[in-house]
């Protein structure tokens, strides 16, 4: 009868897959070398390979006067009774390749720019040790037990069933290493919902199907529209491909800004990986969050939430500018600031009309309210 059992540690099959698993794992291991590797020729072999109409075509595009190209530097010059100190001086910031940008056969997190961006990474970079750790000790457990005791080397198996040190030890540690885990965590958890202090400068990002506007609620309630460039005049301003937009969302650096996102037509989502930052915009409701960018440069992003035919096509740019040249460029789009003189003497606020409850014996004004009776001595 015993003879029947089918003999896994001696079947060929047996072999067959371990030989299988051990190709996928060596495979899995060796893919990131060969994506750093690959990429170095072929973006080379793709431009001088591009037809020389498609190369003309793009030069065209960037010298025609596009329609959409930088509102921002035609309003400073068309504007000139504005008067805004500084406010032709903005030209859109020049992004430093590979940072707050995607990288060909890039196979880490972005570099990050906010705080919780920075610690997110660290427990990003813990978690992935422990994990390492983990499968390194099962994988030579495992290899140990099929090697030691595989059936020519160990003919008569042992028949224990239990042992209450090691079956302690096996649920201890695992909790000990989840407790571990949930501390950074949920300290993580709570950094990125920290509400924004009252001074945060406010900015508001509507997704709209394609395309995103940015308004400043703080500032005038100014709103600027912020489209995808086509691939031919990104490249032509140095920018990436299908993340480059005409207008962007203009923050500044190094102070806390209160985020948010709605959505005028379907979900969209709020991401920048570089400053660890993604938050559903979804109609009929305003989400916030904080954000505090550490260094002024041009971070990229997308939506990311699948909101239609173009949602591909609607990535997000944020620059961050020092303080003096956020406010400039904030003057140049006809902003303003709440710390600031107005340049027109605003019109003073008309007195607040009383309620006609409060007028005495008006229509409808009711019984007057009933003094407490106090008990007085008869006259
Ligand atoms: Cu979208």
């Amino acid at each position: 009868m015993s003879t029947a059992i089918f003999d896994f540690t001696r079947s060929r099959l047996a072999r067959l897959l371990a030989a299988v698993v051990l190709a996928l794992v060596l495979a899995v291991m060796a893919r990131p070398l060969l994506a750093q590797a690959a990429p170095a020729t072929a973006p080379v072999a793709a431009t001088t390979a591009a037809p020389e109409s498609a190369r003309e075509a793009a030069s065209t595009a960037a010298a025609a006067p596009a329609p959409a190209e930088l509102p921002a530097a035609s309003v400073a010059e068309g504007s000139t009774d504005a008067a805004a100190p500084g406010a032709s001086s903005y030209t859109p910031m020049k992004p430093t390749p590979g940072v707050g940008m995607p990288v060909a056969g890039g196979i880490d997190v972005q570099e990050q720019f906010s705080p919780t961006g920075r610690q997110a990474y660290g427990f990003h970079i813990g978690m992935f040790w422990v994990m390492v750790a983990i499968s390194v000790f099962v994988l030579v457990l495992l290899l140990y037990v099929m090697w030691r005791f595989r059936a020519k080397a160990n003919p008569v198996p042992s028949r224990t069933t239990h042992h209450v040190g090691l079956e302690v030890a096996w649920t201890l540690v695992p909790v000990l290493i989840l407790v571990a885990i949930a501390i950074p965590s949920i300290s993580l958890l709570q950094q990125q919902y920290r509400t924004p202090p009252a001074d945060a400068i406010t900015i508001k990002a509507t997704g709209y199907q394609w395309y995103w506007g940015y308004s400043y609620p703080d500032n005038g309630e100014f709103e600027v529209i912020s489209n995808m460039l086509p691939d031919a005049e990104a490249d032509a301003r140095g920018e990436p491909r299908q993340l480059a937009v005409d207008n962007r969302m203009v923050v500044p650096a190094g102070v806390p800004l209160r985020i948010q996102t709605t959505a005028a037509d379907v979900i969209h989502a709020f991401a920048v990986p570089s400053l660890w930052f993604k938050i559903d915009a979804v109609p009929g409701r305003l989400n916030e969050r904080l954000l505090t960018i550490e260094k002024p440069g041009v971070y990229y992003g997308q939506c990311s939430e699948l909101c239609g035919a173009r949602h591909g096509y609607m990535p997000i740019v944020v620059e961050a500018l020092p303080m003096d040249q956020w406010r400039a460029w904030v003057r140049a789009q006809g902003g303003t600031f709440a710390d600031e003189a107005a340049p027109a003497a605003a019109p003073a606020a008309a007195p607040l009309q009383d309620p006609e409850s409060a007028v005495p014996n008006a229509a409808g004004a009711g019984a007057p309210p009933v003094a407490p009776v106090t008990p007085t001595p008869a006259a």
